[in-house]
């Protein structure tokens, strides 16, 4: 493969999102000319549509917004997940491999009621709600995304956590023989992520089991991820095994793997850019448009804490934003 990015060059720099359309470009002249010899209909990308599970018993919240949504095939084809490959299109390629049933999550740390809990007893305890929420990437694209799930907060309380947690550490299944990215050292697997018990408690942070109405497709985390809109994308950690409540900061797996361009913190932030491109704007993913042209020509401004500062600013008052980043 030509263009696949190189492990240490991890999230691409300023050329990157035009080096990820070249990218896409030369697959879709490639598709074309395949198209042409053998009559492959268009430029599907990677198969994203696995018929899903539609969930029942949905409640629609009032978090919500008026945006134009991404396209469920944009956001099912286009994806990081790099358990599967660090290319945009391995998830929805390779992510089949993946058996989420049965699935069990620990819970440990600093809790009264640590425990293995399967997910469908964990599906059990909760009322499904869908959210349309903002998804901001570092890589400055971002997405419109109709999620089903819960908050994370009324899931940690069960575990009745301690004065002493003061933050949660998630981490992401580790199988090479089901995730064949892991077989490569391009990240320190198992993937992992973490939130100060505020911001894990906060309202808007959500585990998502679903989106469009459907059961999670495997590419974008099956059978539960986070979901924490005001941050870059990495925070939102997907296919998680286990919440480890902790009175330190855990360590975080693109925080360690490059300091200087993945904070801890991760809040999205036009005004802090990262080392190697503006954070300023944004590509915008949404509507009929075509995958291409939304990352060509639809730049928009981005909003501090991606449009959630009402929600969540007060959590870091008094700290500053540029070296807490
Ligand atoms: N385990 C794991 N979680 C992950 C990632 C990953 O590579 N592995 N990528 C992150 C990044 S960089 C982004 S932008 C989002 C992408 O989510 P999506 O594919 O559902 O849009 O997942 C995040 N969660
Ligand atoms: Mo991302």
């Amino acid at each position: 493969m030509a263009f696949r990015i190189r492990p240490g060059s991890e999230i691409p720099d300023s050329q990157v999102t035009p080096q990820a359309i070249y990218a896409g470009r030369r697959r879709f002249l490639r598709f074309t000319a395949a198209a042409a010899a053998g009559g492959i209909a268009g430029f599907g990308g990677a198969q994203a549509s696995q018929t899903g599970t539609k969930l029942s018993g949905v409640s629609k919240s009032s978090f919500t917004t008026e945006e134009e949504l991404t396209t469920f095939n944009d956001a099912t084809s286009y994806n990081n997940f790099y358990e599967f490959g660090t290319d945009k299109k391995d998830p929805a390629e390779h992510a089949h491999t993946l058996k989420t049933r049965p699935w069990t999550v620990v819970v440990e740390g600093q809790v009264d009621k640590p425990g293995r809990f399967d997910i469908d007893e964990i599906l059990g305890w909760m009322s499904l709600e869908e959210r349309t929420y903002r998804f901001r990437c570092v890589e400055a694209w971002s997405m419109i995304i109709p999620w089903v799930g819960f908050p994370l907060a009324d899931l940690l309380k069960r575990f009745e956590p301690r004065a002493s947690a003061k933050y949660v550490e998630f981490e992401t299944l580790l199988d090479p023989e089901q995730m064949r990215g892991q077989r490569y050292p391009i990240l320190d697997w198992p993937y992992r992520e973490g939130l100060r018990m505020d911001e894990a408690m906060n309202p808007l942070t959500l585990i998502a089991v679903g989106m469009y109405g459907e059961t999670l497709p495997n590419q974008n985390g099956a059978p539960l991820r986070l979901v924490v809109p005001w941050k870059y994308g990495f925070k939102s950690i997907k296919s998680i095994v286990r919440m480890n409540f902790r009175e330190s900061q855990p360590r975080t797996t693109w925080n360690d793997s490059a300091p200087r361009e993945y904070g801890f913190f991760s809040n999205v932030n036009p005004d802090r850019p990262h080392p190697r491109w503006s954070q300023a704007k944004e590509r915008r993913i949404a509507g009929e448009r075509s995958l291409l042209e939304s990352l060509f020509a639809n730049r928009i401004p981005t909003l501090p804490f991606n449009g959630y500062g009402e929600q969540v600013a007060g959590l870091y008052s008094g700290m500053d934003l540029q070296k807490f980043f």
